[in-house]
């Protein structure tokens, strides 16, 4: 059973963002780059379609020994035998958590995406594995963006793992690990990266170096 560890590299694919390039081809990439999680996150395929593109993710992570996630249904990840699910606020009013539990069972992930301290405190009382905050900063995907400013006391009230998201790419990555930042997830900044597995790879090298700590200073 594969953990979700500080430091994690957390890939959202959605095709549509891909250029042409297929959630497949695009997840070996991000994976040989270095990418911890990878979540399917696809809002235009028909529900035999994301079993299909579920069940080739899910056998490809294992293989790679990389975390996989089903976006929106509990039903789809116990199918394809994922890792496990993320919910949005709106998923958990189909599929409550102590529900999602019952359909994945207690080895799995649960994740849920929250876009403000309030939806934040009250995930943590849940029975979920992480958090998703965001988008902190403009993203294709939403129409707002939370800025930074809450950064530190995210972390300080979050009872479990939270993933920073929205926005982030390789210029403002500093400015967030800098106020304690662990975990982020991306999708534009490396699905739509001309070479893949350098900018996952430059992402995961950055997430390392932070979690060494400051390099001390050499001695004789
Ligand atoms: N939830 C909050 S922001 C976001 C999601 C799914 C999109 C993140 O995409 P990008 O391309 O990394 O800004
Ligand atoms: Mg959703």
């Amino acid at each position: 059973m594969l953990k979700i560890d500080d430091y994690s590299l957390y890939l959202v694919i959605s095709e549509e963002y891909g250029l042409g390039r297929g959630a497949v081809e695009i997840a070996k990439l991000a994976i040989s780059g270095g990418v911890d999680i990878i979540q399917m996150r696809e809002k235009n395929k028909d529900r035999d379609e994301l079993v299909k593109l579920a069940c080739e993710l899910s056998s490809l992570c294992k293989k790679k020994r990389v975390i996989f996630i089903v976006n929106d249904n509990p039903l789809i990840a116990r199918e394809s035998d994922a890792s496990g699910v993320h919910l949005g606020q709106e998923d958990m009013l189909k599929y409550s958590i102590s529900e999602t539990r019952k359909i994945l069972g207690k080895g799995k992930i649960i994740g849920v995406s929250t876009h403000s301290l309030a939806e934040l405190k009250n995930a943590g009382e849940e029975d979920i594995d992480y958090i998703a905050y965001g988008p902190i900063f403009p993203t294709k995907t939403k129409d707002y963006f939370l800025g930074t400013k809450d950064i530190k006391e995210v972390l300080r009230i979050a009872k479990k793992p939270v993933f920073f998201i929205g926005g982030i790419d390789l210029s403002n990555l500093d400015e967030i690990l800098e106020q304690g930042v662990k975990n982020i997830a991306v999708i534009r900044s490396i699905i739509q990266a001309e070479d893949i597995i350098v900018m996952a790879r430059n992402f995961k090298d950055r997430l390392e170096r932070e979690k060494r700590g400051p390099s001390q200073p050499y001695e004789k």
